[in-house]
């Protein structure tokens, strides 16, 4: 048996998941065209009543929801349940357009701290373990999301925020640490931090739980290597909630997603089509039991696959595969499309560190792309040549991968900004213009 938080409901037969998503959609869909004039309006527009929708099966006759209609609604458009009964409000962490604002009630916390729970439980925890918790507290969900987690579990639960490394790694010596929550860029820089100062030695950790933005199979191992713990993923978005819609388990091979509280769905991010089980798309969520801030068939532009093959740990949830990137992140430079996750990729297994920046331009009415990445320490003190025969084998191999030429610029260890939330991958000058 693994370690579930909730084992009736992780472990539930599929047939019996089914029903019970069918019965949740049945009362959300109803709840939500009497309640929320901006739904009912979408929902009449595309002739669609609450008795359309019966089962799972009849999810694709509802409109999308995207995140233009969340800006336009804001601030109360969406609310489902009067303010008196909602208890919080986050925010995005979006930094163009306005922000989106997501409410929740009690029932709503209750719901998302569960799933946090079951997160921190996958990734071997229990009321034993001592979590560190330095995502962001505030209008990020991180924080708070992780901290309910915890609490449930009944782990002794340690709100660090982020930021302050050196506080950071004292705790984490001193109050033996065994579980870290943050974003796996902060990870990586902890884990410098802590073999620099020596600390490594002296730490306690055996899982982490890393996500609010991609990160490679190859920055896993280097962070499990480095902290010397387990590195799990998981996913989320405040619109949802946040951290805990989906995560992974002991398997580490696609996240589990919290399907009696979300379904998902791929699609097309062009034609809107509703795609089979196992093809690339677009992800978009229903929540069917959210009261504050309801999300029927919200387009979340991340790509990603669902699988739903058996999971040696038990669970019957649907995984989904890390995100490969979002639909409106994806560079298109000189006429190809590039995620920034091909790019590190390449960089770490050419045994480059993940830090990096992109940096996408035109000149003269043709698009740049350089490539920013700090050296190692032992490529830094040695010669120019080599340093030059290095840059020449990344040029090279990452137009293997992206099939266009990118500039690459090694530059001295640590002298690109160290983030302790997300991470800021990519400037694309473009958008100036
Ligand atoms: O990032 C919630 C979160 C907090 C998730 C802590 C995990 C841990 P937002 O700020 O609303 O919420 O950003 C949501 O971040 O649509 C994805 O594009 C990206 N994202 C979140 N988790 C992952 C992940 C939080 N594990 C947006 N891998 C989402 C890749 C992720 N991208």
């Amino acid at each position: 048996m693994g370690n579930y938080f909730q084992p009736e409901i992780e472990t539930m037969p599929l047939e019996q998941l089914r029903a019970l998503q069918s019965e949740r959609l049945r009362a959300q869909v109803r709840r939500v065209y009497d309640n929320v004039p901006y739904y009912r309006a979408k929902m009449d527009a595309k002739g669609v009543t609450p008795d359309d929708v019966q089962s799972v099966d009849d999810l694709y006759k509802l409109p999308f929801l995207s995140k233009a209609d969340l800006r336009e609604a804001y601030p109360y458009g969406l609310l489902a349940k009067p303010l008196r009964d909602c208890v919080r409000i986050h925010s995005t962490s979006g930094t163009t357009g306005k922000r989106v604002v997501a409410f929740y009630t009690q029932h709503d916390v209750d719901l998302w701290d569960e799933c946090c729970a079951r997160a921190i439980m996958a990734a071997g925890g229990t009321n034993e373990d001592v979590v560190q918790v330095c995502y962001g507290y505030g209008l990020f969900t991180g924080g708070l999301g992780l901290h309910g987690g915890a609490h449930k579990v009944g782990a002794l639960t340690l709100p660090m925020s982020s930021g302050n490394t050196e506080r950071q790694l004292q705790f984490m010596e001193d109050l033996h640490s065994t579980i870290l929550c943050c974003t796996p860029s902060y990870a990586m820089y902890l884990a410098e931090s802590a073999i620099e100062s020596g600390v490594r030695d002296r730490i306690h950790l055996k899982a982490g739980i890393f996500g609010a933005e991609a990160w490679t199979e190859e920055m896993r191992r280097d962070i499990e290597q480095k902290l010397g713990l387990r590195a799990y993923d998981i996913y989320g978005l405040t619109e949802l909630s946040g951290p805990g819609v989906a995560f992974e388990c002991e398997e580490q091979k696609g996240m589990h997603i919290c399907e009696d509280h979300f379904i998902a769905e791929i699609i097309d991010p062009v034609t809107e089509e509703v795609l089979p089980e196992g093809s690339k798309g677009e992800l978009v969520f229903t929540a069917i039991d959210k009261e504050a801030f309801p999300m029927l068939r919200y387009r979340t532009r991340d790509i990603c696959v669902l699988k739903r093959e058996k999971c040696s740990c038990g669970r019957t949830h649907v995984r989904m595969c890390k995100p490969m990137g979002r639909s409106d992140d994806m560079l298109i430079i000189r006429g190809v499309n590039v995620f920034p996750s091909q790019i590190e990729t390449v960089l770490i297994k050419q045994g480059m560190p993940a830090n990096y920046q992109i940096i996408v331009d035109r000149v003269n009415n043709s698009d740049t792309l350089d490539v920013e990445v700090e050296m190692p320490q032992e490529l830094f003190s040695d010669t120019l040549s080599a340093i030059s025969k290095k840059e020449k084998e990344l040029v090279s191999a990452l137009k293997a991968m992206l099939g266009i030429m990118a500039k690459v610029h090694l530059v001295a260890p640590k002298s690109i900004t160290r983030s302790e939330g997300k991470a800021v991958r990519v400037i694309d000058k473009r958008k100036l213009y």
